[in-house]
Order: C-alpha cells, then structure tokens, then sequence
C-alpha cells in the first residue's frame, strides 16, 4: 500500500546571489483597490477615502500579533485624480483628487492611517495620455498655433497606419489628427517637448516630496514614445524610466515605482533593468499559474518560474493572479474554490512582489465588460453587499455575494478568505518566503508542486495537491537535514505533522486534493505517547455509514486504514474525527490508525 515516490532535489540558478541587496518591496504584499467600489463612508453609492480608512482594520489592524486581519503591507490605488470616467485613466488634473472619492485632507488622512498601520501606498499615474478634457489638451486642439499645441502629437493629415490590435489611433478634431493609442477620449501626451516632460516630472516630485506617497504604479509604460509607426518598446521609452526614477528618488529614495508592461517576458526585462522601473508585473506568469491551478499542469509553471528568476534583476517582478483588466479569477477558475486556494497559494509562495486584486480574497465574480470586473466589494450579504447605504450602488455587486462575503467568510475556517489570511500572515512571517532561495523538490508527482524556500537557516516547505486526487508521497530532505529534531508545523492545516519524520526526509507526507501544506521546522508541538490514547474509542460498532473515532486529542489529522481479514486494503486516507464507511460492503475488518509514532488497530463490523 505504500505507494512512496521518491522525489529528487533540483536545485537552480541564482543560489548564491545576495538577499540583502534587496529593498522594502520585496518584503510586501500589496493590495490593489478601486476605491469607487471599496467602501462607500457617506451614503452616496461611490466608494470614498473615508470608507477606505474605516476599512483598514479589515487589511491590516497595525498590530502584528493579530492575524484576525488580511495582513497585507501595500496598497495600490487606481487612479485619484480628477476624471470624466469612472474608471480614472483619463486624468484632467494630476495634482488633484477626485471629488467622488473626498478631498485632499481625506487622502492625507488616510495616507497618515495606511502609514500608522506600517502600510506602503502607491498611486497610479497615467503618464501616457491625459483626458481630452484636460485643459491641455482643450488648448492644444483650439488652433495649430496654440501654446501647448506640441504637447501633444498632431498631423495636418491622417497617417495610414493602425494600433497595435488593428484600432484607430488618429482622430479628426477641428485643427488636424491627434494621436490616442487607446481612446480619442485620451490623446497620448508628447514627451518629445521638453516643457510637457517638466511638467509631469513636477506632478511626480508633488505626490512624493510634498503629499508622502510611496510611490506610482506607472500604467501602460509601453507607449511612452512612438516612432513613425513603430507605437511601442522604443529603446527611448526604456530610458526615459532612468530619468524618471531618479527624479523621484531624489525626493525620496525609497518611493518606487512599479510598470505594467504588459508583454511577454523578455519584453518587460528591459523596463525593469539599468536602474529604469523598480519592478514590473509578470503576466506571462500569472497565465502559468491560473493555467497550473486550472488544469494541474505543473511543469510549465516550474519553467516558467525558472525563466522569470532568471530573466529579472534579483526578484524584481510581481506575481498577481488578475487585475483590473483581466477577468477575475473566480471566473478563470469555474467558481471552484479548491482551485481559487492553490492559485492563492502558488503566487503567494513564490518569489517576487505579490499583488491581490480587491475581492479576490473573497472569490468576487466578473467578466468583461471592465465594469463588471471592478464591481462593489462583498462585506456582507446585506443590500448592495454592505458597500453603501444608498438605495443602490454606483454599480451592483457580483451575483454571488450572499454567500461570498467577508462577514460570513471569516466565520468559517475553511473559507478562501481565511486561506488568503494564513498564506499571507505566513508569508509576512518568515522571510524565506519573500526572499529565499526558490528551490523546486519535485515537479512531476503527477499534479503535487513542492518547493522549498530557503533563507540562511530558515526552511520552508510548500507542498500543493492541484489534483481533485489525494496524494501520499516522500520528499528526499536529507541535503536540507533540518537542526532541530521538531516535527513539520503545518501553517495552513494549524498543526504539526507528527506522523511525519523530519531527520533527513519528510516521509508519508499526505494530501488530500487541493490541500496546500506550508511546513516549517520551528514550532514545538505536543508529543503524544501511548498512554494519551487511553481513551481511544470507535464508534459505533457495528458500523453502518460512519465511523467516528474518538481520541481525546482535538482536530489533529490521522491516517487510517480499512484492511479485510485477508489483509487487502479496502480504504484508506486522512481524517479528522469520522471515516465514511458508506461504500464498504458488510464484513469484518481491521481498522489501522495512525499517528505520529502510535498505532491502533482494532477489528471493526460494517453493517449497513
Ligand atoms: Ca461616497
Ligand atoms: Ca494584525
Ligand atoms: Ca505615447
């Protein structure tokens, strides 16, 4: 019945490279938040800074001895500034603050309270294009001879060529062609003039040197410059980030900024390398991991994560799942939540800069159109979600926020949300798994992702079951031969894996499917001897449907087996408190339980 594989260590590049050059984002985990459908303070449907600052204590409550709270360390806000839209990324005033979401103070009072709870803030800034209502543009677009009219890209006629996905990116106005990549409601700004270049440099130093954000997630950073046709990637666009980044380090060395450029890998290296944008999303990363989680396809997300660590700088990239742009994951993955967990538990494990959409913690559903997937976050399962007290939100909630709300999600221990807490507060916990070597055990036990991160002397194992199958295996720990003699500590099953041997190999390591277990050799645990089964009782028996073991210890997982008299294993697997016995013919059998160094057997009727 043992069925052990053997699993060997690969171990890869990067080994020896050192940890300390390493800066405070790699130690945080960011938040992304569409503060128009956070949390609404004032009754008006439209999510607001007020509402946000109430809800921090959700996010992280400042006191690291909690963790009732998400745990997270960042934020990052879609755009504050002034807009015709919903959405924001069409700024008509970079220094300023949206109305629907509050004044200046309201920001600088969250800001105050974000920074109190030892959390980083960063903003969005829309550098590629404005509104077409900013009054720049109003200007450039009045005459030919207008005063900003270099500011942005004009043509007296219309260039024959298309955008990038076959769009229209000359628009007519009254005075000529004006380029927009994206919409001709956000004309692209030209940053061949100097003054415009000045210009937005100053609303940078603003928001770090006098306001005291951390710093910008820069959006669409492919597209900064163009060349006749040539629309994105210019080796200009990949330098100007030099000049930006040590503007705003000359404000504050420790404000970043963080790229979307969203391409293939070796694409967004560049952006990322010589000093440019501090890091940058990983998209080609994030389509590994839903895909791993999705289908159990684990060797081109070992590959993947192998090319991206060695493609970057030293860890210089996010992992995220979705984000604003993106269908959200629940929807990626069916609604199943086994699957939402290891997808959490892949990307919060690996190495690089994590990133959480709003209300993915929480499985909040949504498709394109964009407005669907940026819906009012799920508090509870009251009216418009508990978002507002208004008669009806600026947009209505996800249709599953009745049973996927923080308010009943944080009253079951198993819930997706509990599962982000404890990935999260683990991974602020042990510096291994922010910044640790990545170490892959074994890719290829049919669906079973093991890795190992591993920082000085600190250890830490990650074993996930992507299978709807349980999985019963060894890893070959001897080369990473723990120093003390603890048994594994199990931080997402919340107990120590007694029947588990530590000293040189972690032997009949147990999954059931989607488990993920997240081991660390630190923790003592109760030991438990023969004499702490004195009151080892099974029951009922004869059994019909259910057998229930009752052991005196509380909710440690045990492993049984259901042999017949002529030694065949009729079942077997993990349990808790009860085995179900509802397929097993009647007979006699012997019933084999295990735990840590203990075994009790006893025969066993199943009569239905
Ligand atoms: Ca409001
Ligand atoms: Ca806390
Ligand atoms: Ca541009």
């Amino acid at each position: 019945m043992k069925n052990y594989l053997l699993v060997s260590i690969l171990f890869l590049g990067h080994l020896t490279q050192a940890q300390s050059e390493l800066d405070w984002w790699n130690d945080a985990v960011f938040y992304e938040v569409f503060l128009r459908s956070f949390y609404d303070s004032d009754g008006d449907g439209v999510g607001d800074f007020k509402g946000l600052t109430e809800k921090l204590d959700y996010l992280n409550d400042g006191d690291p001895n909690t963790d009732t709270d998400l745990g997270i360390t960042g934020i990052w806000l879609m755009p504050i500034n002034p807009s015709p839209s919903y959405h924001g990324y069409d700024v008509t005033d970079y220094s300023g603050i949206n109305p629907d979401y509050g004044t200046m103070e309201d920001f600088k009072a969250f800001l105050a309270a974000a920074h109190a709870r030892g959390i980083k803030v960063i903003i969005d800034y829309v550098m590629n294009h404005s509104s077409a209502q900013h009054q720049w543009f109003v200007d450039s677009k009045s005459s030919a001879s207008a005063e900003k009219r270099d500011w942005y890209r004009w043509s007296d006629t219309k260039p024959g060529y298309s955008g990038p996905w076959g769009q229209n990116v000359w628009h007519s106005s009254g005075t000529g062609y004006y380029y927009g990549i994206f919409w001709d409601q956000m004309p692209d700004l030209n940053y061949e003039n100097a003054d415009l270049k000045a210009a937005m440099f100053d609303h940078a130093a603003y928001w770090i040197d006098e306001i005291g954000i951390d710093g910008f997630r820069l959006d669409a950073v492919k597209y900064i410059y163009e060349n006749g046709s040539q629309l994105e990637d210019l080796e200009a666009t990949h330098t100007f980030f030099k000049d930006l980044s040590s503007h705003i380090k000359s404000f504050n060395p420790d404000a970043i900024t963080v790229g979307e450029a969203w391409t293939s890998t070796s694409k967004v290296v560049p952006y990322v390398t010589d000093e440019r944008i501090d890091f940058c999303f990983e998209f080609d990363l994030a389509t590994s991991i839903i895909n791993a989680a999705r289908s159990g396809s684990i060797s081109n997300l070992t590959d993947q994560v192998t090319n991206v660590i060695n493609a970057y700088p030293w860890y210089q990239f996010s992992t995220f799942l979705t984000n604003h742009d993106q269908n959200r994951i629940m929807n990626e993955l069916s609604s199943d939540i086994g699957k939402s967990k290891i997808a959490a538990s892949i990307y919060l494990t690996l190495p690089g800069v994590p990133f959480l959409y709003y209300g993915e913690e929480v499985g909040m559903l949504g498709a394109k159109p964009d407005e669907n997937i940026r819906r009012p976050m799920q508090w509870t399962g009251g009216r418009n979600a508990g978002f507002t007290t208004a008669g009806s939100a600026w947009n209505a909630p996800s249709s599953n926020y009745a049973d996927n709300n923080v308010d009943k999600m944080e009253d079951d221990p198993s819930s997706l949300l509990n599962h982000y807490k404890k990935l999260i507060h683990t991974r602020n916990e042990y510096a291994a798994l922010r910044t640790g070597d990545f170490i892959t055990l074994d890719a290829s036990l049919g669906g079973v992702l093991t890795y190992l991160r591993q920082l000085d002397d600190e250890r830490v194992v990650i074993a996930i079951n992507t299978t709807s199958s349980n999985k019963r295996f060894d890893i070959d720990f001897s080369s990473y031969a723990s120093a003390s003699d603890l048994p594994p500590f199990d931080h997402i099953g919340g107990e120590s894996l007694l029947s588990v041997s530590s000293e040189g190999d972690l032997k009949g390591l147990f999954l059931s499917p989607y488990q993920t277990m997240i081991l660390t050799f630190d923790r003592e645990a109760t030991v438990l001897n023969a004499s702490s089964y004195g009151q080892f009782e099974v029951v009922p028996n004869p059994a019909h449907d259910l057998i229930r073991i009752n052991t005196g210890t509380k909710n440690l997982v045990q492993h049984y087996q259901l042999l017949a008299l002529n030694g065949a294993v009729v079942q077997s697997g993990v349990f808790k408190n009860e085995i179900p016995v509802e397929k097993v013919d009647n007979g006699l059998y012997l019933l084999k339980i295990t735990m840590g160094n203990i075994t009790h057997q006893q025969k066993i009727i199943i009569k239905h």
